[in-house]
C-alpha cells in the first residue's frame, strides 16, 4: 500500500526557504512576507492522480498531476517559470523533478509520524518544511 496523503495539512516549520526563494530568484520584498506565511496544504488523493492546493492570505498553488506522467507546470504566482515536471514514487515519498531553466529543481513529500515533510529543491539550495494535520 503507498502512503496515503489525503488531508488537510498547516505549516509548523521551515528551513531555508529563504535560500529556496533567492535560488529561484524571488525578489526581496516578496520574500519577505513569503517567510512570514503559514500556507495549508489540502492533498487529494486517488490511486496514482493527485492534487495538491496550498493556499494563503498571500498567494495561492494549485497543481495536479498523475504519477509518472509529464505535465507542464506553470508556476503561476510563484517564480512563474514554466516546467516540464514529473512525480514519481520512491517508497512512500513522491518525488517531483522539475525541468526548465533551474537546475536540480524539484521537491520531495513524505509522511513520518503524523507529520507531512516537504523538500524543496533549486539549484544549490533545499529547504525543509513540516506540516501537521488540521
Ligand atoms: C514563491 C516561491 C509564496 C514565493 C512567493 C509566493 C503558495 C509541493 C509544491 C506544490 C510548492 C511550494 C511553493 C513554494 C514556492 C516559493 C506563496 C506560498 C504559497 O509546493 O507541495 O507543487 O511548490
Amino acid at each position: 500500500m503507498p502512503a496515503d496523503f489525503n488531508g488537510t495539512w498547516n505549516l509548523v516549520s521551515s528551513e531555508n526557504f529563504e535560500g529556496y526563494m533567492v535560488a529561484l530568484g524571488i525578489d526581496f520584498a516578496t520574500r519577505k512576507i513569503a517567510k512570514m506565511l503559514k500556507p495549508q496544504k489540502v492533498f487529494k488523493q486517488d490511486g496514482d492522480s493527485f492534487s495538491i492546493s496550498t493556499t494563503s492570505t498571500f498567494r495561492s498553488y494549485l497543481v495536479e498531476f498523475r504519477i509518472g506522467e509529464e505535465f507542464e507546470e506553470d508556476n503561476k504566482g510563484l517564480d512563474n517559470r514554466k516546467c516540464k515536471s514529473v512525480v514519481n514514487w520512491d517508497g512512500d515519498k513522491i518525488v517531483c523533478v522539475q525541468t526548465g531553466e533551474k537546475k536540480n529543481r524539484g521537491w520531495t513529500h513524505w509522511i513520518e509520524g503524523d507529520d507531512l515533510y516537504l523538500e524543496l529543491r533549486c539549484e544549490d539550495q533545499v529547504s525543509t518544511q513540516v506540516f501537521k494535520r488540521a
